[in-house]
């Protein structure tokens, strides 16, 4: 495809929080396009995949548990540098630090329950998207609005 792809996800608390809605119109009112999504309840062991890269760290054992201990909303969005846009729009790791404005900043208070989950470049998106989607998962579709939010 044209533009870069992110796998962005709703954490549990995030879904139980009721703020999946408000998630996704923002990543629609950005312009960016909805190309995959569904709900999913994470295994420990999937959640175990999906942070290894972070499995040396002391809060692993307790991110895991918490990234399983209910369903995610799990999605792609497509758009013009969207890896670092959706990573702007979530704001930072530590709500503490995150803008008003930012998904972060406006919805959540500490790090360990920081509602949303965004690749953090090309290569975690693309390795994200296959743990997460099949291909036939991830649909290639054109929107008409498209030629309003690019020239
Ligand atoms: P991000 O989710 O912003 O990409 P990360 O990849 O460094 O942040 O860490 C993944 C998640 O792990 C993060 O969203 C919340 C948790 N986490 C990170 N640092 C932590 C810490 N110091 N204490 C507790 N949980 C932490
Ligand atoms: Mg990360």
């Amino acid at each position: 495809t044209k533009y870069e792809r992110t796998f962005i996800a709703v954490k549990p608390d995030g879904v139980q929080r009721g703020l999946v809605g408000n998630i996704i119109a923002r990543f629609e009112a950005k312009g960016y396009k909805l190309v995959a999504l569904k709900m999913v309840w994470p295994t420990k062991e999937m959640a175990s995949k999906h942070y290894a890269d972070l499995s040396s760290k002391p809060f692993f054992n307790g991110l895991t548990d918490f990234f399983s201990s209910g369903p995610i909303v799990a999605m792609v969005w497509e758009g013009d540098n969207a890896i670092l846009g959706g990573r702007k729009m979530l704001g930072t790791t530590n709500p503490r630090d995150s803008e008003p404005g930012s998904i972060r900043g406006d919805l959540c208070v500490i790090t360990g329950r920081n509602i949303i989950h965004g690749s953090d470049g090309p290569d975690s998106a693309e390795h994200e998207i296959n743990m997460w989607f099949k291909p036939s998962e991830v649909n290639d579709h054109a929107l008409a609005e498209a030629a309003w939010v690019y020239e």
